[in-house]
């Protein structure tokens, strides 16, 4: 995989990229990253790369001449177009599907945004993917982009070893991630769930992926719907809502009851 990034702070995106798995990985050979200073292209007195909006409005935006000469340098490079994630809190929201699939592509390119976007005559050139990492604004696309290509990168054949692999890991069958304990057996009067310690490995399946339901369930029941289960444990998940359900309404009414107690003596005051 050949990432190419189209930004004005290269270093950034170096920084965070030669480091730890993905490093390893642009070390073996297995990545390339290729930042590009989108100044570069700014071939004006100060390599002035934005200007005021039309129309009037706060801030800056980024001119289309330097942001398509320097993708124009990639695709003479590589010798053909290849697809441009624009990141931006508009697109898509990311996530684990859409990094397996872009993971199959040769060469990526992602252009990082500043200031108050980019001209949009040059995206409707250049833009195959307007993407987002999520519903909160960030200062620029560097961060977002280097979030892509880490999670990206681990669905590269061989940037994970063994041991780091991907099969049982959160998100695998649309389930979170169970519980995990290391040594010691007891820490803080907290001992390691029984099962883990007997060696029996069926019922360590079946806890492991008895934790991950009722994790999904807890934390992230918007999972579920895509979730891949048998029929037993979908009743299984009906059941957890159930009991969830019936501690929740508790808690509430408690709550509740307190709220009113604490209204009342506030009052009295
Ligand atoms: Cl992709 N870019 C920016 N600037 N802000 C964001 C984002 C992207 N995703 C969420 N917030």
């Amino acid at each position: 995989m050949n990432f190419h990034v189209l930004t004005l702070f290269p270093e950034m995106i170096e920084n965070g990229m030669n480091t730890s798995i993905t490093g390893r990985a642009i070390e073996n050979g297995l990545l390339s990253l290729n930042a590009v200073n989108i100044r570069d292209f700014a071939f004006n007195k100060h390599s002035k790369v934005d200007d005021y909006p039309y129309g009037g409005g706060a801030g800056m935006l980024m001119q289309a001449e330097p942001v398509y000469l320097s993708f124009e340098s990639i695709v003479e490079k590589i010798g053909y177009k290849p697809r441009v994630v624009y990141l931006t809190p508009q697109g898509s929201v990311f996530h684990q599907e859409m990094a397996k699939e872009l993971a199959q592509e040769k060469d990526l390119v992602f252009l990082c945004g500043h200031y108050e976007g980019i001209d949009e005559r040059v995206l409707e050139e250049i833009v195959t993917d307007y993407v987002s990492i999520g519903d909160y604004v960030l200062t620029g696309g560097e961060l977002p982009a280097m979030v892509m290509m880490d999670s990206i990168s681990r669905m590269v054949p061989g940037v994970l070893n063994n041991q780091e692999s991907g099969e049982t890991e959160s998100f695998a069958g649309n389930l979170l991630e169970y519980p995990q304990y290391s040594r010691p057996e007891e820490w803080h009067e907290k001992k390691v769930p029984e099962v883990l310690m007997s060696g029996h490995h069926a019922n360590i399946a079946k806890w492991r992926r008895e934790q991950s339901i009722i994790r999904t369930v807890t934390r992230r029941p918007d999972l579920l719907k895509k979730a891949e289960l048998t029929n037993k444990e979908w009743n299984y998940v009906r059941q957890l809502k159930k009991e969830l359900k019936e501690k929740n309404n508790e808690t509430v009414n408690d709550k509740s009851i307190s709220d009113i107690d604490t209204e009342q003596k506030n009052r009295r005051k």
